[in-house]
């Protein structure tokens, strides 16, 4: 998206995924083992240096290597990306995620940010309420770990078709037990300035980025609480250590670095809602016909630049039309 200067509106702005796709596992434990033991010694220059020109963009969490055993884990086969994957690297350097940058560059602006420990909590109006560190809510939800080969959709019309590694959002919501009240979603990313240069030099922005859905919408099986992408946990710029998936719809809907989860008898305010309510709708279901601001007949390929016509709920209408019957 691009930031105007009046106001800046615009979020502007049991098979493995196929080896291609991903960095060898050996070669991505090196990278994170020395993240995690020698990054503090070797300062940033070091590490991009250790990681090498093309993988320099590879940045795994803090506390990635504690995670690691939870990765890879089996394909849902019922997800195909129906075009050519997007290359790690070339999603990796293209990120959105403005707590850090409003450019795509994050992944050179996330150093300071601490992924572990995490703790996530699930809270609000249900019977109970999970309160869980990153590592054991991998474990606790081990057997429920899935891979699934997803599009995504970005509403400035970039797109990619990248391999998630997730939770069913459904699994953990029935777990909490929502009361018969609840009637959305509200997920809220971490609020800590002191390691996000981003959130400063956008005082202007209702921080932290929030977002939300409708509790039908939430329990639809295509979302995600993602915890990995290609194989391995989640990259600092792709929001490590947890982040919703929500393929159907706008990129800006899967907000990332999720600390709590609440459910709610209300629609929650979400950050670009707040700002831009009519080019960034709550609902912000993919669709070719209307302009958001931009026209969005098509999109491009992160790397490829291939282009593709727009999808209505980014091809994903047999899993959701019947959320929008009526
Ligand atoms: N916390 C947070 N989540 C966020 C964003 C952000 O700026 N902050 N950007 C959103 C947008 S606009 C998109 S397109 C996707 C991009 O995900 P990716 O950068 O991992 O590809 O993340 C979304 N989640
Ligand atoms: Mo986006």
């Amino acid at each position: 998206m691009f930031i105007r200067k009046r106001r800046s509106f615009d979020p502007v702005g049991g098979k493995e995924t196929p080896r291609e796709v991903v960095l060898g596992r050996r070669k991505w434990l090196a990278i994170a083992g020395a993240g995690a033991t020698s990054l503090a010694a070797a300062g940033y220059a070091g590490w991009r240096r250790l990681s090498g020109s093309d993988d320099g963009v590879i940045v795994p969490g803090t506390g990635a290597v504690r995670l690691a055993r939870f990765f890879p884990c089996t394909r849902d086969t019922r997800f195909q990306f129906g075009r050519p994957p997007t290359r790690e690297p070339d999603a990796a350097r293209h990120t959105n995620f403005y707590e850090f940058s409003a450019l795509k560059w994050c992944w050179r602006c996330v150093e300071k940010f601490q992924t572990d420990p995490w703790t996530i909590h699930i809270d609000g109006l249900c019977r109970r309420p999970i309160k869980l560190d990153i590592a054991d809510f991998l474990s606790r939800y081990a057997d429920d770990l899935t891979e699934r080969q997803y599009r995504h959709r970005c509403v400035e019309t970039w797109a990619m078709a990248v391999p998630w590694t997730g939770v069913p959002l459904v699994r953990v919501l029935n777990d909490v037990d929502p009361l018969g009240t609840a009637t959305h979603v509200r997920f809220i990313s971490f609020n800590r300035p002191q390691e996000a240069d981003g959130m400063a030099s956008h005082p202007s922005f209702p921080w932290p980025y929030v977002e939300g859905l409708t509790i039908a919408e939430a329990k639809n099986d295509l979302v995600l609480l993602s915890t990995g992408m290609y194989g391995h946990p989640l990259l600092k710029q792709h929001g490590a250590p947890l982040r919703l998936v929500v393929p159907w719809k706008y990129g800006y809907k899967s907000i990332k670095s999720i600390v709590r989860i609440q459910l709610l008898d209300h629609q929650p305010a979400a950050l670009w809602t707040t700002m831009s309510p009519q080019a960034y709708p709550f609902e912000s279901n993919v669709d070719p016909a209307v302009a958001r601001p931009w026209p969005q007949h098509t999109e491009r390929m992160l790397g490829s630049g291939d282009r593709y016509p727009t999808q209505r709920y980014n091809g994903y209408e047999e899993y959701v039309a019947d959320l929008y019957a009526g």
